[in-house]
């Protein structure tokens, strides 16, 4: 479970504090945890876990009208909000203290600007672990070192001798970095890590520094590439392979039961024994 030590709470939840519907292990959901934990507030907010092998119940489906991905919040007055870029300025603007983004014009405007970054960034790290052409290895390789690249030169541009891009750990920090840390799915599966030259060395620097900082445990690398499997498969968001009767994204057995999956992705299928998914 991603919710660590959070506050669990069912559908009758204490209407006071505003609840987390959320996935395990959801990366966008984790910039949440991440938030939270920055600012010591983790039981201001009560968390909801919901399974994504499974459909999503009615009475979730009501609250976001229809929608599916998570994460979502609901307000302390019952309203719900979607994206986790949304939700994390909400939640910063609900608990300004500590603050965790900036607050000059200037530096709140470099700081949109990295996050504006996530995007390219995350869908091409997700298509290259999903990608199933083995032919097409070197091409994903070199628009993911692209890039890590773009955000060398960003955080070159702005913060040359530091290690975050401001002086702590912060905003841009807590959007990056629950995919620093899916990402260890391309080490696993791909082979894949910067090199270790200078034109990566100061984004580097930065990865280094935020997979090692104190508020991101709420995932570990075995778990991620457990978990993950089915994507290194080309299987996303929970859906079944063929042949397959349990996606690698179950609650049960656990992770930690589980072996590690084969790290050859473009060898055969592993079966749901083969993954301690099924006796
Ligand atoms: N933009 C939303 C946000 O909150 O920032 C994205 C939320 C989201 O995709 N949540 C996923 C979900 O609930 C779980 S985590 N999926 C089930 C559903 O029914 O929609 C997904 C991607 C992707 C990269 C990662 C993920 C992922 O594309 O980890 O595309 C869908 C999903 C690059």
């Amino acid at each position: 479970m991603s919710s660590g030590a959070l506050q669990q709470t069912g559908v009758e939840q204490d209407q006071r504090i505003p609840t987390m519907y959320h996935i395990p292990v959801c990366p966008f959901s984790q910039r949440l945890e991440i938030l939270l934990s920055l600012k010591g507030l983790e039981d201001r907010v009560g968390f909801h876990v919901v399974d994504i092998t499974k459909p999503r119940p009615n009475w979730l489906l009501e609250k976001t009208r229809g929608t599916t991905a998570l994460p979502a919040l609901e307000t302390e007055d019952g309203q719900i909000l979607k994206e986790s870029m949304v939700i994390l300025h909400y939640l910063e603007d609900l608990f300004p203290e500590p603050a965790v983004a900036q607050r000059d014009p200037y530096r709140r405007a470099v700081e949109g600007m990295m996050c504006a970054m996530e995007g390219n960034f995350v869908a091409q790290g997700y298509r290259y672990v999903m990608n199933q052409d083995v032919n097409r290895r070197d091409d994903f390789r070199r628009g993911m070192l692209e890039q890590y690249a773009r955000l060398n030169d960003f955080l070159l541009e702005h913060n040359p001798s530091g290690t975050y891009l401001f002086e702590d750990f912060g905003l841009a920090e807590t959007v990056f970095t629950p995919f620093f840390m899916r990402f260890w799915f391309l080490e696993y599966y791909e082979d894949f890590d910067l090199p270790e030259t200078d034109g990566y060395a100061r984004v580097r620097r930065w990865r280094d520094a935020c997979l090692a900082h104190p508020t991101v445990r709420q995932v570990t690398q075995e778990q991620v590439v457990k978990l993950y499997y089915d994507y290194a498969r080309g299987a996303g968001n929970g859906a079944l392979l063929p042949g397959r009767a349990y996606s690698s994204f179950v609650f049960e057995p656990g992770w930690k039961s589980r072996p590690w999956p084969p790290k050859d992705k473009y060898g055969h299928d592993a079966t749901d024994v083969e993954l301690g998914l099924a006796q």
